[in-house]
């Protein structure tokens, strides 16, 4: 067994086929959480009849502009206590430095507070779940089992990654289940439109983020999508994964596996698949998603691009991610640290970002177009109270090119002057 934890280090990279070694200290770690956590919310999900009925209204007191609903499910409660505990297992000492947006308390339907965590057996876990779901053992017994149950994947790419950060600089923000609302309500059967779907059950994705706790900057992330397409004959769902790596000049990526050209430095790095945008994608191919709840001047200013509008944070990050769009720009202060840092570190690892929309407006009025705000994890908002410490006020743009970034900052600006 190689005990990494001993040297307080991560590495990244499968160590599984080192005989006696095993798959530990790495960014598989965190594939491997998200991949048990899809599996929990597929469960809940696909056997709604055994769970329907323990969706609890939130207790908000956060703002949510125009939101319909908002809801605390006990999958968003377990996906980040499965999160917690299994990087807390391989990493022991970390779970104390995994933020996110749920508390483990759980109200059940007789008003009992329940903290919802992972035990040492799955026959106990399987208890404590029983007392969330008042005693429906059964589907309390097939969630224990999902928590239980080592995930296996194959992602060749990982297994070359050799790079080494030391544990002890590193914090993770997660949001176990992004768009909760759809992932309540959302229909199975959306039609996409250019890659994108507007609404339904594609727009739900578990983000887990790391940062360096000194320096505030995302460093890894793995966005899942648990639910990507469904068997016409079983109606059963799979899903995808993204990964990205941003550290000290190693920039690498699912999309973007070339580990040579990965571990060039990373301005180097910036400038190739700048060059290659600008070449594929001219100015007038420039687009944008967005919120439905966007304001009406940011809409009427990005109208001139080809606009796209999606549900979910995560899912909005993700069309960015995959190049579906220029940016996802966000002018309101509606999302939340545990929101951005997985998808913002994957967008680093492939030359782009995630920057604080109204800060590079007011930068770029002052003629300050080098130095770029960029969102930041370790600091929480002044004077705010609750969940709002962790909001991102000044909005946010996340790009793949900083070419695009400019120009659809300047047609902004150009009509807020
Ligand atoms: C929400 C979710 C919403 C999003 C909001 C997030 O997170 O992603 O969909 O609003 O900003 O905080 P919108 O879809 O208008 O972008 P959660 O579902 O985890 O509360
Ligand atoms: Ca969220």
């Amino acid at each position: 067994m190689v005990k990494l934890g001993d040297q307080g280090w991560w590495r990244l990279g499968i160590l599984a086929q080192i005989p006696g070694s095993q798959d530990v200290r790495s960014l598989t770690a965190l594939v491997h959480a998200s991949e048990k956590s899809a599996n929990i919310a597929r469960a809940c999900k696909q056997e709604e009849a055994l769970f329907g009925f323990w969706c609890r209204r939130k207790k908000a007191t956060r703002k949510i502009r125009n939101f319909v609903s908002d809801f605390k499910t006990l999958a968003d409660v377990l996906v980040q206590e499965v999160i917690k505990h299994d990087m807390g297992k391989k990493f022991p000492g970390l779970e104390d430095h995994i933020f996110g947006e749920e508390s483990n308390e759980f109200t059940n339907s007789l008003g009992e507070k329940i903290k919802v965590g992972v035990c040492a057996t799955e026959e106990d876990t399987a208890e404590l779940l029983s007392k969330v779901l008042n005693g429906n053992m059964t589907a309390a017994e097939l969630l224990a089992s999902i928590v239980h149950r080592d995930v296996s994947i194959e992602d060749p790419a990982l297994e070359k990654l050799t790079t080494e950060i030391p544990q002890d600089t590193m914090a993770l923000w997660v949001d176990p289940i992004d768009s909760t609302f759809q992932y309540i309500k959302g229909y199975a059967d959306e039609k996409s439109k250019d890659g994108i779907y507007s609404k339904g059950l594609q727009c739900v994705t578990i983000l887990i983020g790391v940062y360096n706790r000194s320096s505030g900057l995302p460093i890894m992330g793995v966005i899942n999508q648990p639910f990507v397409t469904r068997d016409p004959d079983s109606l059963r769902w799979s899903g995808q994964y993204f990964w990205g790596l941003s550290y000290k000049g190693i920039n690498i990526c699912s999309l973007q596996t070339d580990v040579n050209a990965a571990t060039q430095p990373a301005d180097d790095q910036v400038d190739v698949s700048r060059q290659k945008e600008e070449m594929q994608d001219g100015d007038d191919n420039l687009s944008a998603v967005i919120s439905t709840s966007e304001s009406e001047s940011i809409k009427s200013a990005l109208s001139m691009l080809r606009l796209y509008y999606a549900a979910g944070a995560g899912y909005k990050s993700l069309c960015a991610v995959q190049g579906f769009v220029s940016v996802y720009l966000l002018s309101e202060d509606t999302t939340f640290k545990w929101d951005c840092c997985a998808p913002h570190a994957i967008l680093k690892s492939l030359g782009g970002g995630m920057v604080d929309f109204r800060e590079c407006l007011k930068r770029r009025k002052l003629g300050n177009l080098d130095e770029l705000p960029e969102l930041v994890y370790n600091t929480p908002v002044n004077g705010a109270t609750g969940a709002d410490r962790w909001a991102n006020k000044g909005g946010l743009v996340a790009y793949r090119c900083r070419k695009h970034l400019d120009t659809i900052m300047n047609i902004i600006s150009s009509v807020n002057p």
